[in-house]
């Protein structure tokens, strides 16, 4: 065990050392990376190692352990990509911790070194834990990109991180992963390597030549990561321009994990499934795959979210817990209703708990789920930034279904605010700060929108609108960010203007969010033309189409594109977004 009053106390960020601006030497393998990093002060750091908190673990310390303590448990399971009769592929805590030991020996042997960025975009296979758990141990750190993401984020993504590597499955959902990797490889200076999982790699590196024995590999395994530096970075749904990174360290994340397995009932007999795309936040570490591996359970990845992919999947592995966005929950139980009312049975009897969360569930739809799907509901109110919310087991079945939930930790600081950040009372719905120990203190190398998300003692502006009820849970009752939650996926306004900006014929552009029956929010483009195109104008189509073919996300093309001649104005001559969304609402709901 590493000794609990030193963890962390690397030259860089240990207790002794006045946070990052420590490091001096530009040669630090963590010197890129502390540059765009804003540490938690010290007496908070020492704080939460002292309440034991933060316990100086990491990544690879922790599958060591596990992988010590029961080797022949098994880890991970993937109902893809085996050999033979059964395509499914079982690996047990030694045999991912070897894997783990190997990849990162590769990783080493082809120069990637600790501190370095690695963009990771891959579907629900094992090779993700494989790879993760690598750069894990090297001390590397992935980038978490999604499977939906294009040319716009990745090359973002590449280029902003200065990235030395980029993993793509070779294709996916129809998508070439591969041709898209040579693009933003031939535009990324820092892009030496680009490794490809399953099928045919081209012109890049498969991912599966990359392991080599540790004892084979030449050269020194480099400095070992330390429990305080940062162990990835994951992308914020965001509100501006361009996504925003958010570095998680060891420490903090590890201890996120161990609150939400305590909190979700998890233990070394759960079984995870893993529906969501594995690398986002909520599906690793809500409690997720990560938290599972912390309890010593099993992880099921699920290549497919629909029920005719999952529910047999849940059957045949005995899958106890599982996390969930609303529409999908939505699916799921119409999905199961329609099985029962034909007198078969769904084969959800192992499944004990399901997590929804993400964007908001309907209270009546929450109300259904223990009838149909005969578990229970925990709601789940997080943020990649850091904070969880969670309803707990034992809450009455009221709070659960009407809350989303309250904070892991007795030390998240949570506040509710006015306009001018004061304190509101239980009851009263205001803006949502938060400060804990394993919220970030600002995002990675973005000085000016850190003074922006954060007041100056620290705590993270969330752009959520909520009520504290007298049991201290929360109730999410809108949004103050100007973000379009589409059903979990986030779509920040800005950025799909922007997008809309660059076509010649718009003058100007406003999204805004509207109601929608499954996914909650869809995106609606409100679009001014430019005076001469008014009498021809293009067709919402082709709007829609240009958005697409400059590389973004498919989700986030707009659901619907609106002409207007002026933009409705605020008393200061602002656009008024709230009118935009009234108008929108009102003539969806009269047509
Ligand atoms: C999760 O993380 P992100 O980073 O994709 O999005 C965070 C935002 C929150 O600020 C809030 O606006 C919204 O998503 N949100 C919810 C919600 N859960 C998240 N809004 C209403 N009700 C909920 N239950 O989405 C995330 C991270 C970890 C666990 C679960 C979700």
């Amino acid at each position: 065990m590493t000794d609990p009053t030193a963890p962390g106390a690397s030259a860089v960020t240990g207790p002794t050392a006045p946070g990052a601006s420590a490091v001096t030497d530009p040669h630090h393998p963590m010197a890129e990376v502390l540059a765009g990093f804003a540490p938690y002060p010290d007496e908070f750091a020492a704080r939460y190692r002292a309440d034991g908190h933060w316990r100086g673990e990491t990544f690879g310390s922790m599958l060591r352990e596990r992988a010590a303590a029961h080797p022949d448990r098994i880890a991970i399971v993937d109902p893809t990509g085996g050999s033979g009769e059964d395509p499914t592929r079982r690996w047990t805590y030694a045999e991912l911790d070897l894997r783990a030991d190997r990849m990162a020996a590769g990783l080493r042997a082809r120069g990637i070194r600790r501190g370095d960025r690695v963009v990771v975009q891959l579907p629900n296979t094992a090779e993700f834990f494989e790879l993760v758990f690598g750069l894990f141990r090297v001390g590397a750190l992935p980038v978490f990109a999604l499977p939906a993401h294009r040319y716009t984020e990745i090359s973002y993504f590449c280029a902003f991180t200065g990235a030395v590597g980029y993993v793509v499955p070779a294709v996916e959902g129809g998508f070439d992963h591969r041709e898209l990797a040579s693009r933003v490889k031939a535009e990324t200076p820092s892009l030496r390597h680009v490794l490809v999982v399953g099928g045919d790699a081209g012109e890049h590196t498969p991912l599966a030549e990359v392991p080599v024995d540790p004892a084979d590999a030449a050269g020194a395994p480099g400095e070992e990561p330390q429990p305080g530096d940062v162990a990835f970075l994951q992308l914020s749904g965001g509100s501006t321009g361009v996504p925003k990174l958010i570095p998680r360290t060891h420490d903090d994340y590890i201890y996120s994990l161990r609150g939400s397995v305590e909190l979700c009932g998890q233990d070394e007999n759960s079984v995870y499934l893993v529906v969501l795309p594995a690398a986002h936040n909520f599906p690793l570490s809500s409690p997720g795959s990560l938290g599972t591996l912390y309890a010593g359970g099993r992880v099921v990845l699920c290549p497919q979210p629909s029920p005719e992919t999952a529910f047999p999947l849940i059957e045949r592995e005995g899958v106890t817990i599982t996390g969930l966005v609303p529409p999908l929950a939505l699916l799921w139980l119409d999905s199961a209703e329609r099985i029962r009312e034909a007198g078969g049975s769904a084969g959800l009897e192992s499944l004990e708990v399901l997590l929804v969360g993400g964007a908001k569930f309907s209270e009546e739809a929450a109300r259904r789920v223990r009838p149909v799907l005969g578990c229970t509901l925990q709601q789940v109110f997080g943020m990649a930034e850091g904070l969880v919310n969670y309803t707990r087991l034992d809450d009455p079945e009221e709070v659960i279904v009407t809350t989303q939930g309250r904070p892991i930790s007795p030390d998240d600081e949570v506040r509710v605010v006015d306009d001018e950040d004061r304190d509101l009372p239980d009851g009263t719905t205001g803006h949502l700060l938060t400060r804990g120990p394993y919220t970030i203190r600002g995002y990675w190398n973005a000085p000016e929108h850190n003074a922006a998300s954060f007041t100056a003692d620290g705590f993270y502006r969330t752009g959520d609108l909520v009520r504290r009820t007298g049991t201290g849970h929360l109730v999410v009752e809108g949004r103050a960010k100007d973000q379009i939650n589409r059903g979990g996926e986030k779509v920040a306004a800005e950025e799909i203007e922007n997008h809309l900006l660059a076509h010649p014929a718009v003058h100007d552009a406003a999204v805004v969010s509207m109601p929608d029956p499954y996914l909650g929010e869809r995106t609606c483009a409100y679009v001014v033309l430019r005076e001469e195109h008014r009498a021809q104008p293009p067709k919402s189509v082709e709007l829609k189409r240009f958005v697409r073919q400059r590389g973004l996300a498919d989700f986030k093309v707009p659901d619907r594109v609106e002409f207007v001649d002026a933009f409705p104005a605020t008393g200061i001559g602002k656009v008024s977004k709230k009118d935009l969304r009234a108008a929108i609402a009102a003539s969806l709901t009269s047509s």
